[in-house]
């Protein structure tokens, strides 16, 4: 079987796809005791922790802009984020499970443009059906720039989120959840279904063993269901877009505790056009 050609289908007929035991359970454990290590507060109103870089104060926020997400990015820390928190969450960020997946996608040219964890306890619940790009996003009336306005429009696609799972999250236990194929609509998310979500039929919860890792893109309609498990949620989101886009003025900056691989570091660069001012993270230099 190839399974690029696999992740490659049901990455565009879903809008995400999942590649379980991309780490071990040693894996696993050992950045969970980072975490711990950490003694984070219990999560409040926002299950975020760790996020780079902050982002409220360039932020030009909605009058309709959720009060617990601004929130939760005046509280984050500055700088690298939870890449300061050892070598393992550095290693993550070209994981070998994920760059093919991502290359699919983003080309040769891509950078992490934000990232952040989520910590979540029994009975959370967070924020709504989302899509940050296509029919649903709340900008989608906008006018696409000039390079973008291709049929196959690159910011559709041009942001991809990578979450780590570190426990056992999904289907019964709440987590993840999204509608599959909405990245492709063409129309609005109704109402109904977002008044709905937790009890929709039309929302899935993926499972995601711990140890798993789930790509899924920036325009597919997505949210948080409730956390019904009674351990712990822990996931760790990297968000990648393609080299020429932001997502905000400010950058994830270089851990100082860790030395980045050339790639990584290539990663975390300002963003530049393919290949002209930004290189690629596939040539022999890079890795
Ligand atoms: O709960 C999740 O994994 C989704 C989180 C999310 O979509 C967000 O933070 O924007
Ligand atoms: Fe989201």
């Amino acid at each position: 079987m190839n399974e690029l050609e696999l992740q490659q289908y049901l990455f565009d007929l879903q809008g995400y796809v999942v590649i379980e035991n991309a780490l071990s359970q040693a894996e696993v454990a050992d950045i969970n005791r980072l975490i711990d290590a950490q003694n984070l507060p219990p999560p409040g109103e926002s299950p975020r922790f760790g996020s780079a870089p902050t982002i409220a104060s360039s932020m030009i926020m909605p009058d309709n802009f959720p009060e617990s997400r601004m929130k939760a990015d005046r509280d984050a820390p500055v700088g690298a984020g939870f890449l300061e928190w050892g070598q393992a969450f550095c290693d993550l960020l070209d994981h070998p499970a994920i760059m093919p997946v991502l290359r699919l996608r983003l080309g040769d040219c891509f950078r992490l443009d934000r990232l952040y964890g989520m910590l979540m306890r029994q009975g959370m619940g967070y924020g709504e059906l989302h899509a940050d790009y296509g029919a649903s996003a709340p900008q989608s009336n906008m006018q696409p720039g000039e390079y973008y306005a291709f049929r196959s429009n690159q910011i559709y696609e041009g942001f991809i989120v990578v979450a780590w799972a570190l426990t056992d999250a999904g289907a019964e236990h709440g987590g993840f959840c999204c509608i599959p194929g909405s990245h492709k609509s063409h129309y609005r998310l109704p109402r109904h279904i977002a008044d709905t979500f937790e009890d929709s039929p039309h929302v899935a919860i993926p499972k995601l063993p711990a140890g798993s890792v789930i790509l899924f893109s920036e325009s597919l309609t997505h949210g948080t269901a409730l956390w019904r498990a009674s351990h712990e949620r822990r996931v760790l989101l990297y968000k990648y877009c393609v080299s020429s886009l932001a997502w905000t003025s400010k950058r994830v900056e270089p851990p100082v505790s860790s030395e980045l691989t050339p790639r990584q570091k290539i990663l975390l660069r300002e963003p530049g056009d393919p290949l002209r001012h930004f290189p690629s993270l596939f040539a022999e230099a890079a890795v």
